[in-house]
């Protein structure tokens, strides 16, 4: 049988928070999403404040009553439609995910939410399993250090898990009573993987488990090792098992299903713990079948099930005997990117201003978004479907192309879609108001225009040199008039007058910078300083080359402008101090962008003079005046 692990990471946003701002490892800490409307809520919270009772939804008023030394942090503003930007978690989930998908190329990982994977370790444990010897892995896996954060679980009454990590206890009796209860667990749980273990010695399918609980230990050091973040994991022959245990031991343990005591382990387990029967589905089950756990669902027979499910029969009764087909698909990336937003009670939308007003703030996100992915994944959404919620619910779904990833391209795709979803005949008002509005791009095709892929190839390969070269001061990677100077170098390409074309350049430029931002919010390290690149500038390169020719286009081939137009330098520096220019692509430092000590240092490593005087004199002359 297989061997499928789930990696979820603990208060996934609150740990983004505290190695943020390393005070508050150790503390209690809630991350605060807040929303113009009031209704701002906790969507993470820490495990040093869970024992006061503090729990995601609650207002920061109700949690400081529950808890006055809770750290509240705040979800950062989005730029756009008054939204919570939450890019920062998902930089730190691509963090994670980079671990996990670099250990070994045996394991199939499957991203199931921001901060939960799946692997499949089957073919992985199965080579180790006929490669080693026996006995001697036995020994390993008996030392207390191979497996010390892992639990058998298998139904029989676990005292109760009390969220592991300790309160504000001032009584010195309750202390010891605490630290005794927790030695017997341990105890417990020792006793408990060394049975298992031993049983290992006549049985392979013990012993795949026990090699992926290993495995899994490794891993979970590994990624708190390269991102400092703790997670905890399941480990069982499939999708459903590896997750329902996962939330059996949290934070910071692993817990695993000893092979046959699937049932064992559901027997007691509530229909609403199971994996894809959180929602609707398990409620309707225990409604209607007026059971609570998947012991009492395994009793039922399938003549009962069919009349009451009758399409979901056999799915529910595999369920209830803890089978679950589903594989673990290779995927590191989302399958939709989708925004939205609500407008409860009053907040409804009812004029037609109102709402292209949204739709224009959430195109703008989604395009940014968009942008951003296609850069990662090297990917293009080819749908994107309009979502409305009235008094109803509706949607559209809109095809997409390259053309379109101009914001005001797609927003002028994307409105008359809308305009189609209104019901009321008035020109100014939206009739029945709308209380949501979403917008979610998929279908994704693979690859990008051979273009594009060259450009930021190699703006790849160039910044991982220089990372490797451990740049400490500013690197320049491109000066000078190369209009003037790399002339005869260039081979310029024939652009025509259509608007295509022109579009496809900007979009290159859009990505090029894109790319850079992306790489800056990563690793806060290397950034690119460019000054105004103005539209009908373009990158070229060839494979070999080492750095990235910006050339203007002219109207008459040979007549190339000698002004230099264009500067770009990698620069090390803090990212809150540039800023992207909301007219396009044009980034522009701020006043204190460039510190003084950088035009000489760019000066030093630098070959054209020329460019180096005008890094310095525009640097200074944006003093004090914030953008040009
Ligand atoms: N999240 C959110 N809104 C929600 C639920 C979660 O924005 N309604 C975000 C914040 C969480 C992250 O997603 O930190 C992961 O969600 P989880 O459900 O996995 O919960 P946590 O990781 O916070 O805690 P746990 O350790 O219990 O898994």
């Amino acid at each position: 049988s297989r061997v499928v692990v789930l990696v979820d990471m603990d208060c996934f946003y609150a740990q983004v928070e505290q190695r943020d701002k390393p005070d508050l490892w150790g503390k209690p800490v809630g991350v605060l999403q807040y929303s113009a409307n009031g209704q701002s809520g906790l969507i993470a919270v820490s495990y040093e404040a869970r024992p006061f009772g503090v729990k995601r939804g609650m207002t920061a008023k109700q949690c400081k009553e529950l808890c006055p030394d809770i750290e509240i942090c705040l979800v950062p503003q989005g730029e756009f439609a008054d939204k919570a930007d939450i890019q920062k978690y998902r930089d730190a989930s691509a963090e994670v995910f980079a671990v996990l998908g670099s250990v070994d190329p045996r394991i199939i990982l499957e991203r199931a939410s921001v901060d939960e994977a799946f692997l499949d370790c089957t073919v992985y444990v199965e080579s180790r399993v006929n490669g080693e010897d026996r006995e001697e892995t036995i020994q390993r896996l008996l030392h207390p250090d191979s497996l010390p954060t892992s639990f058998v679980v298998d139904g029989e009454e676990e005292e109760k898990n009390e969220d592991g990590v300790e309160g504000n206890v001032e009584d010195v009796n309750e202390k010891t009573r605490e630290k005794m209860k927790n030695e017997r667990k341990e105890l417990r749980r020792r006793t408990k993987v060394e049975e298992f273990i031993q049983k290992c010695r006549c049985d392979d399918e013990c012993l795949k488990i026990a090699l992926a609980a290993e495995f899994t230990e490794r891993l979970r050091e590994k990624v708190k090792e390269k991102t400092q973040f703790y997670c905890s994991a399941g480990v069982g022959n499939n999708k459903m098992m590896a997750k329902l245990v996962c939330a059996a031991h949290k934070p910071r343990k692993q817990s695993f299903v000893p092979p046959g005591g699937e049932m064992d382990v559901l027997r007691g387990t509530s229909i609403s713990s199971i994996r894809g029967l959180g929602g609707k589905q398990g409620n309707a089950l225990m409604e209607r079948l007026r059971i609570n756990t998947m012991g009492e669902l395994s009793s039922l027979s399938s003549s009962v099930l069919s009349s009451l499910f009758p399409s979901q029969v056999d799915w529910l009764m595999k369920l209830a005997r803890g089978d679950d087909d589903e594989p673990v698909k290779a995927r590191t990336t989302q399958i939709s990117i989708a925004v939205g937003k609500n407008f409860p009670g009053k907040m409804a939308i009812s004029t037609t201003k109102e709402a292209r007003h949204w739709l224009d703030g959430l195109t703008k996100e989604l395009g940014k978004r968009l942008a951003d992915d296609k850069v990662k994944n090297r990917r293009m959404a080819q749908n994107i479907v309009v979502h409305l919620t009235t008094d109803v619910s509706t949607s559209r779904t809109v095809r997409v192309g390259a053309a379109d990833e101009k914001e005001e391209r797609l927003l002028e795709k994307l409105w008359p879609v809308m305009l189609s979803l209104r019901k009321g005949s008035g020109e100014d008002m939206w009739h029945p108001p709308i209380f949501n509005i979403s917008l979610s791009a998929g279908r994704f095709l693979e690859g990008l225009p051979s273009k594009e892929k060259s450009i930021m190839g190699w703006m790849e390969r160039r910044t991982k040199q220089l990372e490797e070269m451990e740049v400490s001061g500013p690197v320049e990677i491109l000066s000078g008039d190369v209009a003037t100077d790399e002339k005869e170098r260039l081979e310029r390409e024939e652009i025509g007058e259509g608007q295509e074309e022109k579009d496809d350049e900007e979009v290159t430029m859009f990505l090029l910078l894109i790319f850079f931002f992306n790489r800056i919010r990563r690793h806060n390290k290397l950034m690119l300083y460019v000054e105004v690149i103005p539209k009908g500038v373009e990158g070229m390169m060839e494979e070999d080359d080492d750095c990235l020719i910006l050339e203007e286009e002219d109207e008459e081939p040979g007549t190339s402008t000698s002004r230099p137009f264009h500067r770009a330098a990698l620069l090390q520096i803090n990212e809150s101090q540039f800023e992207l220019d909301d007219e396009g692509w044009q980034i522009f430092p701020m006043s204190s962008a460039i510190p003084s000590s950088v035009p000489s240092e760019v000066d030093e490593a630098s070959r054209g003079t020329e460019s180096r005087c005008s890094i310095d004199e525009k640097s200074r002359g944006s003093e004090g005046g914030g953008r040009r």
